[in-house]
């Protein structure tokens, strides 16, 4: 074949209309709804995806970001139920539990001590737990071990706080920030339109309360992540519509340091009908977020706990620019059958992403450069 039929074929007859998406992204111009609507219905993931490669590449240079970072799921007793879950239980089930502040400081030190630069803590809506425990619980942390950042709580979360102690949110973000909370993370967004989570988590804050507690956050100088959960009963213009409100707030604040696909497992979940994702499905979530965030919101994540490690690394030559980090102890996708290894060592991070071609860059957890490895 010669080079202009390779290019010719690239481009097959039935992608013409990806044309003005392609002119768009190249020309730096922002894609809009129907653009989404176009990307996620093509089947031509090569192109899309050095694509969305390119664009990264813009931005990044090649260096693709990981940390030594540890989970802490403090708890899994939770008022929600949500549908799509397989990690909560209610408080007489025989595996509930609920860690003590010893038990926490216990892992932040082990953690400290293994090098770790980020906690990643999340749990659940227990009405066992005040205010006051997050808060105790922040400023021991991070005054014994203040190399670590203290990525904790999502808005869902921070949402039941302020209802538990009769507070607003507001005060809530406040109260946490002064107790040494770094940063936020994505989690809980799901998919904002009401439709789909009056199906998937009816008993969940509505995703515009998850947008205003963000945009509250990034007034008070907390920077967060943002996620979106697809492979369930979403449709395209649900994906689509996300994406683009999670833009349209950033735009505002510029608070949402990454963006983090987060492909479903159906099992044991009451959603265990549901196919899933297919890889391809995962590869076009992250293009898209890419070709829809290009410089907007910097990092896009490949969850590796989520992905496996395998596709994570083909993530970062079609759009992301993260690999998340060590993790350590992860709960919450594991209880829904994730097959994927507690762990991964920095080494592992570091091969992966160094046989992708690309610059493994540690960072902390607001993305500053810990360590170049080139
Ligand atoms: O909010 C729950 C999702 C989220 C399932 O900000 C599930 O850096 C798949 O938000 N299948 C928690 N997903 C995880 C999360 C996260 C993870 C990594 C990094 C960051 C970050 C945030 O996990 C929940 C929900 O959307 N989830 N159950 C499931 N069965």
């Amino acid at each position: 074949m010669t080079p202009a039929g390779f290019k010719d074929s690239l481009v097959h007859s039935s992608d013409y209309e990806l044309e003005p998406v392609i002119d768009k992204v190249l020309a730096g111009r922002p894609l809009e709804f129907e653009d989404g609507l176009m990307v996620l219905e093509s089947k031509n993931l090569s192109l899309l995806g050095a694509l969305a490669d390119h664009i990264c590449l813009q931005r990044t240079k090649g260096y693709v970001f990981f940390a030594v970072n540890r989970h802490i799921n403090y708890t899994n007793i939770c008022d929600s139920k949500c549908n799509f879950c397989a990690y909560y239980r209610g408080e007489g089930d025989r595996d509930a539990y609920t860690m003590s502040l010893a038990e926490i400081l216990a892992l932040a030190d082990e953690a400290s001590r293994m090098g770790v630069r980020e906690l990643h803590i999340v749990g659940a809506l227990n009405p066992s737990l005040e205010l006051s425990f997050f808060e105790e619980m922040l400023e021991e942390i991070s005054t014994r071990y203040p190399e670590m950042g203290i990525k904790a709580f999502t808005a869902v979360e921070i949402a039941y706080m302020a209802e538990q102690e009769g507070v607003s949110t507001h005060d809530v973000l406040a109260r946490l920030k002064r107790a040494g909370l770094t940063s936020m993370p994505g989690g809980g967004a799901e998919i904002l339109d009401e439709r789909v989570r009056k199906i998937l988590c009816p008993e969940k804050i509505l995703g515009e309360t998850w947008l205003s507690i963000m945009e509250e956050a990034h007034g008070l100088g907390i920077p967060s992540n943002a996620t979106m959960l697809y492979g369930h009963i979403e449709t395209y213009p649900d994906i689509v519509d996300h994406l683009l409100r999670l833009r349209d707030l950033q735009r505002r604040t510029h608070g949402f340091q990454a963006f983090i696909p987060l492909s479903f497992h159906p099992e044991n979940t009451r959603l265990a009908g549901v196919r899933g994702p297919t890889g391809f499905d995962d590869l076009k979530i992250i293009i898209l977020s890419r070709l829809i965030f290009a410089g907007e919101i910097d990092n896009i994540k490949a969850y590796w706990v989520m992905l496996g490690p395998k596709l994570a690394q083909i993530a970062l030559r079609n759009g992301a620019n993260d690999f998340d980090g060590t993790v350590i102890e992860e709960r919450i996708t594991h209880a829904a059958g994730a097959q994927t290894p507690p762990r991964l060592s920095q080494e592992d991070l570091i091969n992966l992403i160094k046989d992708a071609g690309r610059i493994p860059v540690e960072r902390t957890s607001t993305y500053e450069i810990v360590k170049v490895y080139d």
